[in-house]
């Protein structure tokens, strides 16, 4: 079955959206096969977010991601890859779709890096190398 790596990231633990977030999960059908609270560290960011590290945002990104808990799960399902980031909406919060998870609870807090609530996998393979990061 093919599964996707989702984070409630520390802003939307902040805001009290972690069980907004697997409710849509779950109305949408899907099934959680993993869930756990946790903090991040540093070293699990660098792997998570290998593909931005030379980018202006990382360091902020990884800043972000330390400053409280995440919701790291594993959500299974046809296509689930794309259907978790269709839940999700754009990066963008303030241009992501009304009805998305991003697009109803995001939006701008200033300069620094984009707060966006949610993160889901961007491919199959991304999915298994992210939950492996995660789970192990
Ligand atoms: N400040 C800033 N932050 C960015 C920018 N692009 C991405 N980010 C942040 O870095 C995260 C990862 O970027 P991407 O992987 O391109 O975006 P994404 O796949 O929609 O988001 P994730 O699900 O978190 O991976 C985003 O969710 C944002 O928090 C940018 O241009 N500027
Ligand atoms: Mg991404």
């Amino acid at each position: 079955m093919e599964r996707s790596l989702v984070l409630v990231k520390p802003d939307g633990v902040r805001r009290g959206l972690i069980g907004e977030v697997i409710r849509r999960i779950e109305a949408k059908g899907y099934a959680l096969t993993r869930l756990e609270l946790r903090e991040a560290t540093r070293d699990l960011l660098a792997e998570h977010y290998a593909e931005h590290r030379e980018k202006p945002f990382y360091e902020p990104l990884v800043e972000f991601m330390l400053s409280g808990p995440v919701v790291a799960m594993v959500v299974e399902g046809e296509r689930v890859v794309e259907g978790f980031r269709s839940l999700a909406g754009a990066t963008d919060p303030t241009v992501a779709a009304p009805g998305t998870i991003r697009g109803d609870f995001g939006r701008d807090w200033g300069p620094g890096v984009v707060q966006n609530i949610v993160h889901g996998s961007d491919s199959t393979a991304s999915a298994e190398r992210e939950v492996k990061i995660w789970f192990g």
